[in-house]
């Protein structure tokens, strides 16, 4: 299918100017991982604890900072520690959803000042391009990059059809800042341009979780799909097995499956 699907991570470097999206593919294909772990756990110490263990086979660890129930300062520093320790990136999904103002606080303001430790963040494209502006204001000079939701993984998600489309016409105003999407697959197939995709709703046990979450494979989702990133999580830290013999199963599904990919 598409043309930058058979380019290698590091192929695509050239495709982006913004730093993040660089640094980001470097590091994949410096560590042959295409996998993110979601660490959707409650605690500090859970958290650096899981994270300490899986970083070495991730090329980014995704937050939801709000979901800690003991946030402090530190937990930053620990997290930077963690960071420069095993070579990944950090992801906040933030799902902002609001108007450009307001966003510009919430992603630089307030307890979290997510700005200032998310290499990357998300955003619905739902409001209209001030929600880009808006971030973009903040995170471009500090070197972030952006993804928008243009799909979701859960069942009767309203973001398919022209609502998909319309999100990857908002990233293509704003290419210095905007480096991508959470969908489930694919969503441009031009050789001229390029954004990376990340998928979440990934799971090789599990096909939903009661919730409306629905699970596909690393091999659907890479191979068949021409994503880029598979998101992971319970499939990693609630497994009854041993964490880092899960994340090296997924990354190991993730990565051969981008080199069948790569070869077809
Ligand atoms: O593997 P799970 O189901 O334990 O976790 C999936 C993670 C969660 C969700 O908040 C997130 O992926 N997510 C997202 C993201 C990344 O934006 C979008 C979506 O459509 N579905 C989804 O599950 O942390």
């Amino acid at each position: 299918m598409a043309f930058n699907s058979k380019k290698t991570y590091g192929e695509r470097i050239e495709n982006f100017t913004n730093i993040a999206a660089r640094e980001l593919l470097t590091l994949m294909e410096r560590k042959k991982t295409n996998l993110s772990l979601a660490l959707d756990v409650n605690t500090k110490r859970e958290f650096l604890e899981i994270a300490d263990k899986v970083g070495p086979y991730i090329c980014l660890l995704k937050t939801h900072i709000d979901i800690l129930v003991d946030f402090d300062q530190d937990f930053i520093e620990q997290l930077k520690k963690l960071q420069n320790k095993h070579d990944f990136m950090i992801f906040e999904d933030r799902k902002f959803a609001d108007i450009g103002n307001t966003v510009k606080h919430q992603y630089s303001k307030g307890i979290y000042k997510i700005a200032e430790w998310a290499n990357i963040t998300n955003a619905h494209p739902l409001p209209g391009d001030g929600i880009v502006s808006g971030l973009k204001e903040v995170g471009l000079p500090l070197g972030r990059g952006l993804l928008l939701l243009a799909e979701m993984s859960s069942k009767g998600s309203l973001a398919t059809g022209a609502y998909t489309e319309a999100a990857v016409e908002m990233a293509r105003r704003h290419r210095d800042f905007v480096i991508g999407f959470i969908a489930g697959r694919k969503l441009v197939s031009n050789e001229n341009e390029d954004f990376i995709v990340m998928s979440p709703g990934v799971g090789l046990d599990s096909s939903k979780d009661g919730l409306g979450q629905q699970y596909r494979t690393p091999r659907n989702v890479i191979l068949e799909s021409n994503s880029d990133i598979i998101i992971v999580g319970r499939g990693i830290y609630e497994s009854d097995k041993d964490v880092i013999e899960e994340a090296l199963r997924y990354k190991n599904a993730g990565w051969n499956a981008y080199l069948e990919r790569l070869m077809n």
